[in-house]
């Protein structure tokens, strides 16, 4: 097996400066994921996301290697010639042996090149392929594992299409970043072959870490105890990860997104990432600073619009005293932390109880599971909810004709007789299909293994059943959100936006999109100190909890005081007045800056300095000099928050009673704002990379 260097890691804090911008006109940057164009996780979206700020920075001379779909290509890809001698000259020589390479712009923001592999159009030399790969380090794939075949079949293609790039690349230097176990191959084969280019392996969660917590084991506190290759072979996945591994240790430069991923990397993978490269998003501003309070309030209307219909016959509850929580993500019970989750709403609920609380919560969780379509029972909420609609838009219409007629006759209309018999008797009907013999239902589709779904029995064994004296509601939406779906049709993004916290306790969780996506539309959320995202956010804001970032502590305590923990959290925050809430997302959404690529994407520039270095020393000879000043880079504590909170109540925004002063609260938010502003330098002001004079080639 090819070792990397060993190299130390280099923090978040203290990232070198290098002395000047790379070259880019006289490189060529590849980054190979199976999830170009081809939604599975969360590494589409760091890919997606960031390929504006990659696009703007090279040009031309970017391209995303993936597996072709043709579902994903009619939908997503403009196919176009290659401009590029290298490329066009590769991509046809392995169309003329047998292969179909498809190539094309990605139609998102940025519109990057793409170059995909069909992977059952080449399978035909898999055996071929396996004995490569066994030739290059001894990793053998059982023929049932289909995924790590089909991933040897992607990585051969890549290390082929790397091999006919650099054979004709036009003295142009080549760096390839690998994403995930997935691409790994293409790395391992491309270094055996000794092609001439940069490596950089980044991974963002590792097989073993997934496959530990899943399992329920003490997994942070015995990082340093488990018998991986054990551990790995007894769960089936000795391959992959022999194929994981090797893929670090082949890499000019190994990277992770988050410090909680680089210890876990450390010692299942035993290579320390030299460049931690966290996750960020391309974050769009309103010109209005407003707006986004705007569109949380219209997508609120039609998330209670769903909930009218799905509590039809129990809306014995304050809508505009009603808050909308919601978890979403992979299926994943306890690593999502969907356990603690449900333990405190149980929690919650009992405590709005014993306070006579007037504050209803209505929880969703949003994960993928089995289903058999919408339940009966659902889809009859919204129809009654719809014919109490017409209805009521029947007896209106005819109201109004009968009082425009008296007005225009000059009259005031009986408000006794302006209605008659046959209307009241239409209302009262209404109201009496209102009436259900069961509870409003808990999930919204028939689920297929109902009986032992961990949602669903846990949610029989706390008894959180939609009860009237319930003031913790739940609805278990067991599939993605989609604007098309005849029950709740919203998008996922609108969703977020109309709800007014993210709750997500995960246990395992290298970076954690839900959360960040949550910070950038202004809408707080509830994250942990296991999680890559949470991390960064304690590093980079002083008092996360005023800015509407709750961090559990899932590391240092035991599981009852982390869920009374999130209880309190979720206590405090039901307890906030409507100013406040909105004082909150205010905050926010400030904090949008520091998960924007613009800001973000230095550390991959950094990682692609690091590996030039490495891989080309006598042309690249770099050597970074003083480091960037993000270290210590910190959001104050907002200015009107009392000095020294004492817990999420005191440190949120100063309590009012009004529910509905906003108008108000905008003048003393803006102002806050400014004094803020005034306080706060823009992250990206901070350590950028200076325009280099200096020539880097040797
Ligand atoms: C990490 O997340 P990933 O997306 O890389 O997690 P994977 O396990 O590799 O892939 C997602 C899985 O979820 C499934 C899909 C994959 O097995 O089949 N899935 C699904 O069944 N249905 C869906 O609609 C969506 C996914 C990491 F865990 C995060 O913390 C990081 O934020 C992320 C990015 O760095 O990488
Ligand atoms: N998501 C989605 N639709 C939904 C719920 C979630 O598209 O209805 C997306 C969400 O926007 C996020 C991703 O799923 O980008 C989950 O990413 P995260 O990093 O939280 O977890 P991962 O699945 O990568 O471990
Ligand atoms: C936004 C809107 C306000 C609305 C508020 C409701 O700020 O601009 O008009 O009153 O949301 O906030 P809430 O937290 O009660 O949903």
């Amino acid at each position: 097996m090819l070792r990397g260097r060993s190299l130390s890691v280099t923090s978040l804090g203290g990232l070198p400066r290098w002395e000047a911008q790379l070259p880019v006109e006289d490189l060529l940057l590849f980054e190979v994921a199976w999830e170009v164009t081809n939604k599975v996780g969360g590494i589409y979206t760091v890919i997606q996301t960031k390929a504006k700020t990659t696009a703007d920075e090279w040009g031309d001379n970017y391209f995303l290697i993936g597996p072709y779909f043709e579902h994903n290509m009619k939908t997503q890809v403009e196919q176009c010639k290659p401009v590029n001698d290298a490329i066009g000259r590769a991509v046809s020589t392995m169309n003329k042996h047998g292969c179909q390479v498809h190539f094309g712009r990605w139609l998102i923001e940025g519109s990057p090149y793409v170059v995909l592999f069909d992977i059952g159009y080449s399978a035909w030399n898999l055996d071929k392929w396996k004995g490569d790969l066994w030739e290059a380090c001894s990793v053998g794939i059982p023929y049932h594992d289909q995924e790590a075949n089909d991933m040897l079949i992607f990585g051969s293609l890549t290390a082929w299409f790397l091999k006919e790039v650099t054979d004709h690349a036009d003295g142009k230097h080549v760096i390839v970043q690998f994403h995930e176990w997935q691409a790994g191959t293409g790395l391992i084969l491309s270094r055996a072959q000794k092609l001439p280019i940069a490596t950089v392996f980044t991974t963002h969660a590792t097989l073993l870490g997934r496959y530990l917590c899943a399992a329920n084991t003490d997994f942070y506190n015995h990082l340093d105890k488990f018998n991986i290759d054990k551990e790995a072979g007894e769960r089936q996945i000795y391959h992959r990860y022999c194929m994981e591994r090797a893929s670090v240790h082949c890499a000019h430069v190994f990277t992770t997104v988050s410090e909680i991923t680089a210890i876990e990397a450390e010692h299942m993978l035993k290579r320390k990432p030299d460049v931690i490269t966290p996750n960020g998003l391309n974050v769009k501003k309103f010109s209005a600073v407003h707006e986004f309070q705007n569109l949380h309030a219209m997508y609120k209307a039609r998330i209670q619009d769903f909930v009218r219909g799905h509590f039809y016959g129990h809306l014995d509850f304050d809508l505009e005293k009603t808050l909308f929580l919601f978890i979403a993500g992979r299926y994943e019970f306890s690593n999502k932390g969907a356990d603690i989750f449900l333990e405190s709403l149980s929690r919650l609920n009992f405590l709005l109880r014993m306070h006579k609380s007037d504050v209803t919560v209505v929880v969703f969780f949003i994960m993928p599971a089995k289903t058999n379509n919408f339940n009966v029972e659902t889809l009859k909420g919204q129809a009654v909810r719809k014919q109490l609609w017409d209805t009521a838009h029947s007896v209106k219409e005819k109201f109004g004709k009968k009082l425009y007629d008296a007005l225009l006759r000059g009259e005031i209309p009986d408000m006794n007789t302006i209605l008659d018999r046959d209307d009241l008797t239409i209302m009262k009907r209404a109201i009496f299909s209102t009436q259900r013999q069961s509870l409003p239902p808990v999930t919204t589709h028939n689920m297929i293994d109902d009986s032992t779904d961990p949602i669903l029995s846990t949610i029989r064994r706390i008894g959180l059943f939609n009860g009237r004296t319930d003031r913790v509601k739940v609805i278990l939406h067991p599939e993605f959100l989609s604007s098309t779906s005849p029950l709740l049709p919203m998008d996922y993004e609108e969703f977020v936006r109309g709800c007014h916290l993210g709750v997500f306790p995960s246990y395992y969780e290298p970076w954690g999109y839900t959360p960040a996506e949550c910070t950038v539309m202004g809408i707080p959320s509830v994250t942990t100190n296991l999680s890559g995202f949470g991390c960064f956010m304690q590093e980079h804001v002083a008092d996360p909890a005023a800015y509407g970032i709750y961090i559990v502590d899932r590391r240092f305590c035991s599981l009852d005081d982390s869920c009374n923990q999130l209880t309190k959290f979720l206590y405090g925050f039901c307890k906030q007045s409507r100013r406040q809430r909105i004082i909150q997302r205010n905050r926010t959404e400030r904090l949008s800056d520091l998960l924007d690529w613009r800001y973000l994407g230095r550390y991959y520039q950094h990682a692609r300095h690091l590996t030039l270095s490495r891989a080309f020393p006598d042309k690249f000879h770099m050597e970074p000099t003083s480091p960037l000043t993000t270290e210590g880079f910190k959001y104050p504590r907002p200015s009107s928050v009392p000095p020294s909170p004492s817990g999420s109540q005191v440190s949120s925004p100063q309590s009012s009673d009004g529910e509905d002063e906003h108008e108000d609260d905008r003048y003393d938010e803006e102002e806050e704002a400014e004094r803020d502003r005034l306080n706060i330098k823009s992250p990206f002001t901070l350590g950028r990379v200076p325009h280099g004079k200096k020539k880097l080639h040797g």
